[in-house]
């Protein structure tokens, strides 16, 4: 029993030395590990370009001005409606992120801007190399209807 209690405070101990560890884990263009279970995000993964359904009445399909690199990409939604008009219904915002550094450049939730032509713009600043994310929630009349996460790498 003992014993048993004893092996379960060493696995905790290595696990808190773990957490801790990747907290302190600094920024470093060199620094490629992957933290384990860094990728805790369970939503949808969305792709560029790409239709992707919220539900059954509206759609979106979201891209950058260019090809992401540092500095400051925008990334742009347009949302439509099923039967394929523009829609300009919806608020959006997105926080970005670095999955294997959670924390180091996050921006926090911000809101996208509509343009004249109604599309959603948002500047992500790519402050360095490596795998980055943006995670998009949409709101219907201030609720959260659909969450999803976009990623590239530069
Ligand atoms: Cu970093």
């Amino acid at each position: 029993m003992l014993g048993k209690i004893a092996k379960l405070i060493g696995i905790i101990t290595i696990a808190s030395w773990a957490i801790s560890s990747s907290a302190l884990h600094e920024c470093s263009v060199f620094s490629t590990s992957k933290v384990l279970g860094a990728d805790k995000s369970a939503v949808p993964v969305l792709k560029a370009g790409q239709k992707t359904w919220i539900g059954e009445q509206y759609y979106f399909i979201y891209d950058f001005d260019k090809k992401p690199q540092m500095g400051t990409i925008i990334m742009k939604v347009q949302v439509f409606s099923k039967d394929g008009k523009q829609d300009t219904s919806l608020e959006i915002t997105g926080g970005a992120d670095m999955p294997t550094m959670r924390g180091a450049h996050s921006t926090g939730d911000k809101p996208f801007q509509l343009n004249k032509r109604g599309d959603y713009l948002l500047p992500v600043n790519v402050v360095m190399p490596g795998d980055w994310e943006v995670v998009l929630t949409f709101f219907k009349d201030k609720k959260p209807i659909f969450t999803g996460s976009a990623r590239f790498n530069v």
